[in-house]
């Protein structure tokens, strides 16, 4: 074969290239026409070609079949270490006169006896003050630190890495300036709204379960819980980030006794972003959270991952490989043949309720694909005879929705006051609040 032969036969080679492979260093895809289409896998077929027609057979058939396909596909999955892990709760602090007399607050350390090279979480909890009866609660974590959600300054700043942070951290005996970072995510959690609403808070960092980085994890709980610590080799489909900070949410949700004045039967678990995302696999994973809601989590989140809009497959594993299993980014290209997409972890919430909130100028998280995600979620809603998204048809700006409920509003992504009062409504209807 000559070399004239061999250069056309790989030119024509690469012109057969997947079209999402080709593009994948392209401007990302803002045009509805070019989303592609594509067939989702039913809820409600079993891979053995099965239906189920009952919740009891969704419940034993295909529900743990598709929490396995998002174990061992998507989020990775948890070492036996990571499931008899048994956290120590110590109350730091407990401070009845909090945010101006309006909340008791408490400052809880955790941490795992048996695994003493992770250096634990501190969770900060604000009570309404006259609580008479245990309070429902919104429990998520931060990007920031425990001080960036509060302007109180008896809050320590949290001495962890923080995430692009424009603050410096203090080196070399130099004082840090992080403090600059207090109160910074308040307008995300708004802690005395919620206190005047009757509504707990329960947070913590994020970077204290896990430093968001490709090599966060040595530093982190993974790194801790593996046998090999540090030396731990990369095994394909074990825990990523997101399940490592969505398995801290649980370990938070255990320590919520510690704190008399909530009620853990009430529990809104709650993520922005890519926070978000870790919301919404720690709902599927822990059925104790009764409220599950994602604030514009995007790729790897509420939004469909067949859609080509916004973030893709290709941008997110390459990006941010250490969020994932190790086996997603083999599927770039090939989204079609992922045996799981994101309306099926909308789905594993089922009969609880799950709220999805969009942001408009937030078009990098396919506010579209994140609707139809819970419109799809939909038919396993059916099986309890509840309500989930009323069409195909996404709706624009404005919220509806029942047990599946889908807000969207103007603006960019962040998490607003807006977002709040469409989640603190939506919890009121659910749980019976007024
Ligand atoms: C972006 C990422 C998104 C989202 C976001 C965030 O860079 O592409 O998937 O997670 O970060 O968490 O703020």
């Amino acid at each position: 074969m000559d070399l004239r032969t061999l250069f056309t036969l790989g030119t024509l080679f690469l012109g057969c290239l997947p079209v999402s492979a080709a593009s994948s260093a392209q401007e990302p895809n803002y045009d509805e026409e070019k989303a592609g289409s594509y067939v989702l896998p039913d809820p409600l077929q079993c891979l053995n070609g099965s239906r189920v027609a009952t919740a009891k057979e969704w419940e034993q058939e295909r529900r743990p079949e598709i929490l396995r396909l998002f174990e061992e596909h998507v989020y990775g999955v948890r070492p036996q270490s990571a499931l008899q892990a048994r956290i120590r709760v110590a109350v730091l602090a407990r401070e009845p006169e909090a945010l101006q007399g309006r909340a008791t607050r408490y400052r809880i350390r955790l941490d795992l006896p048996e695994a003493p090279r992770w250096a634990g979480l501190e969770m900060l909890a604000y009570v309404p003050a006259h609580a008479t009866a245990p309070v429902p609660f919104f429990l998520g974590l931060n990007f920031e630190g425990n001080h960036a959600v509060t302007w109180e300054p008896s809050i320590p700043v949290n001495p962890g890495r923080i995430r692009d942070s424009q603050w410096r951290p203090p080196r070399n005996g130099v004082p840090s300036d992080w403090e600059k970072s207090r109160g910074s995510e308040y307008s995300r959690w708004l802690p005395e709204e919620l206190m005047d609403a009757g509504f707990g808070l329960v947070t913590a960092y994020y970077g204290d379960i896990e430093p968001d980085w490709a090599e966060g994890w040595k530093s982190g709980v993974r790194g801790a819980l593996s046998p090999e610590g540090e030396g731990t080799k990369w095994r394909g489909n074990e825990w990523g980030a997101i399940s490592a900070w969505a398995w801290g949410l649980s370990r938070m949700l255990d320590a919520v006794p510690a704190i008399p004045e909530l009620d853990p039967s009430r529990c809104a678990v709650i993520g922005h972003s890519r926070l978000g995302k870790t919301a919404l696999w720690a709902g599927a994973t822990d059925p104790r959270f009764s409220v599950v809601i994602s604030n514009d989590s995007g790729e790897g989140g509420a939004a469909l991952m067949r859609r080509n809009y916004g973030e893709t497959l290709e941008v997110i594993t390459r990006r941010f490989p250490h969020w994932f299993a190790g086996g997603l980014a083999g599927f770039v290209g090939r989204e079609r043949e992922l045996p799981t997409d994101q309306h099926l972890l909308v789905a594993l919430m089922a009969p609880r309720p799950v709220a999805i909130g969009s942001a408009e100028e937030d078009r990098w998280a396919d506010p579209r694909g994140e609707y139809l995600s819970g419109w799809h979620a939909g038919a396993v809603y059916g099986l309890y005879g509840k309500q989930g998204l009323p069409g195909p048809d996404w709706p624009g700006l404005g919220v509806l929705g029942d047990a599946v409920q889908y807000h969207l509003r103007q603006g960019p992504h962040d998490l607003t006051r807006e977002d709040w009062t469409h989640y603190l409504a939506f919890c009121r209807r659910h749980w019976g609040v007024r």
